[in-house]
């Protein structure tokens, strides 16, 4: 069952919502060659208590960290280490706050050092594809909608879409109903509501889409070893589209 969220409870949300966005501008600065992930899983933990939250990947079914960090050929679920980042290394930094009870869900994938060419490339386009996807968002449309604009442009460049993760519904609870594949047809699927609240955060990999999850049971990377992008936002859907709660606001830009 999706529960819709009242005006009231989507303003409950922003708290959680905009200090996850302002991580990720915190954590910015710091994405350089020479940085360990168990460093930005402390940067990232230390900030989130600091700004009044509390980071939920922490004991998340067992997650050991507060921060999930995928690098290169990791599709998500990376686990903070103590390996340091190298010049033209990828690096996915997903980000949930919880504040008063709510939650907040971002991801983005930065560059380390001086991306090369395919790199950049594949990143630009798993950033445009979850910017498809949100603009497909409006009361009427449905879920396979989203998913096929995200499908259709990835392939258009020859990368492909993860099928077996996806977006979710948000609120008191990290992850609730509905699931939100980043693939699919249009018109099919549950109709989207005024009300709903979910991620979009499409896994785009430089090669095929099959993955496998290592034998730490967390960390999931793609089985022909090809790089793999994300980018995720926590919405709302409003009367006339989708509203990006975790837009990090222009003063904090
Ligand atoms: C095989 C977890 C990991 N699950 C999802 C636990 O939605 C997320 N990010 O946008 C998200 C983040 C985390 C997460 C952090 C920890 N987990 C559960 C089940 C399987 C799994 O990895
Ligand atoms: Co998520």
């Amino acid at each position: 069952m999706v529960q819709l969220k009242t005006d009231a409870e989507i303003e409950a949300m922003r708290p959680a919502c905009q200090v996850a966005a302002e991580t990720l501008v915190m954590i910015e600065e710091y994405i350089k060659p020479g940085i360990t992930t168990n460093e930005i899983n402390q940067l990232v933990h230390d900030y989130t208590i600091e700004r009044g939250g509390i980071p939920a990947p922490l004991n998340y079914r067992g997650f050991p960290k507060s921060v999930c960090t995928s690098v290169n050929h990791v599709v998500c679920h990376g686990i903070p280490d103590n390996k340091k980042l190298k010049d033209g290394d990828i690096i996915n930094v997903d980000v949930t706050t919880i504040i008063d009870g709510w939650h907040g869900d971002t991801s983005k994938t930065f560059f380390v050092g001086k991306p090369k060419v395919r790199a950049q490339k594949l990143v630009e386009v798993a950033r445009e594809a979850l910017q498809l996807g949100i603009d497909v968002v409006k009361p009427g449309a449905t879920l396979g909608d989203i998913g096929h604009v995200i499908q259709t442009f990835v392939e258009k460049h020859r990368f492909s879409v993860v099928r077996e993760y996806c977006g979710h519904g948000i609120g008191r609870g990290f992850h609730e109903e509905p699931q939100v594949v980043h693939f699919g047809k249009p018109g099919e699927g549950m109709v989207i509501k005024e009300g709903m609240v979910f991620t979009i955060e499409p896994m785009v990999n430089a090669g095929k889409a099959p993955v496998k999850v290592l034998n730490d049971g967390w960390t999931v990377v793609t089985r022909d070893k090809s790089l793999s992008a994300q980018f995720e936002h926590t919405i709302a859907v409003r009367k006339h589209g989708a509203e990006i709660l975790t837009q990090p606001s222009k003063e904090n830009l």
